[in-house]
């Protein structure tokens, strides 16, 4: 489905039309249900390791992200465990596969939803729960709508994993912070070598863990919804959910596994943070 040797080489992929226009206006709907409910609950809020990162604007909430919302969205719990994606990832990772990162990013026209320039390996915590993070993980970004330069869409530097972990900034928040060029310039990158996603909705993009990328405003008059799910060979990961045993789907099981949130068994129950 994708060309290896360019994955290799650019730590970056494109996939035209993974899901069908029909089954993206069927995610999109349960996408707006999943906005629908973080609007409801008004402020940022967990119940396991499903989260709603709410901040507040001068016309009431902003939904931002809501991640593991396939707990309670049977629709886009199958979208994680499409044979597409199985099918996908074999050449990649293998036919044994979990799942860190099932979430939903929203940009709302003119909101400052920005994502600094980042790898996405300084989320990869507790670091000795991953091994050979570079070849094991794979971040998948599905397009629910236009995704570009004018909608706040992905910023690439290609090749850029080939340096592996980088020195960049983590002390401030990759949400909320803009793409500083001179924090590229500190660690020998340069943002004039960065690509512009541009994805229909359906497309689908992959990129690996040590990717440099960052996203910028939403300058469009739509919304920017993204559905991201993220996987790692199973062997070389003590953490996550399961998604494919043997290239198969594998449900959800009664109780959440540890993923990223730590206080999973002690503070488990819904509260708002
Ligand atoms: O949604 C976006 O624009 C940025 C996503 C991103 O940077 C990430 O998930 O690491």
């Amino acid at each position: 489905m994708i060309d290896l040797a360019d994955w290799h080489r650019d730590g970056y992929a494109i996939v035209r039309g993974f899901f069908t226009p029909e089954e993206v206006a069927a995610i999109g709907a349960d996408i707006d249900a999943v906005h629908a409910e973080g609007v409801a609950h008004g402020r940022s809020f967990r119940h396991g390791n499903l989260f709603y990162k709410i901040s507040r604007a001068t016309h009431g909430p902003l939904v931002q992200m809501v991640q593991w919302p396939s707990y309670h969205r049977p629709a886009l719990d199958a979208v994680r465990l499409d044979p597409r994606f199985a099918a996908l990832l074999e050449p990649l990772i293998g036919r044994d596969v979990k799942q860190i990162i099932n979430q939903i990013h929203w940009k709302a026209p003119g909101a400052a939803s920005d994502f600094a320039w980042h790898q996405d390996s300084r989320f990869r915590r507790p670091a000795d729960c991953y091994r050979n993070l570079g070849t094991s993980y794979v971040q998948t970004g599905l397009a629910i709508d236009p995704h570009g330069p004018e909608s706040g869409g992905m910023a690439f530097l290609p090749r850029s994993h080939l340096h592996g972990d980088l020195d960049l900034d983590t002390s401030t928040e990759v949400l909320g912070n803009v793409m500083r060029e001179d924090e590229l310039e500190r660690v020998g990158l340069s943002a004039a070598d960065s690509i512009q996603l541009v994805l229909d909705p359906g497309d689908l993009a992959l990129w690996n863990p040590y990717l440099v990328h960052g996203s910028g405003p939403n300058r469009s008059h739509h919304q920017r919804r993204f559905y991201i799910n993220g996987y790692v060979r199973a062997r070389d990961c003590d953490r996550g959910e399961w998604a494919f045993r043997e290239g198969r789907p594998v449900p959800l099981g009664p109780e959440p596994a540890m993923v990223h949130y730590e206080e999973l068994r002690e503070r488990g129950e819904p509260h708002y943070v």
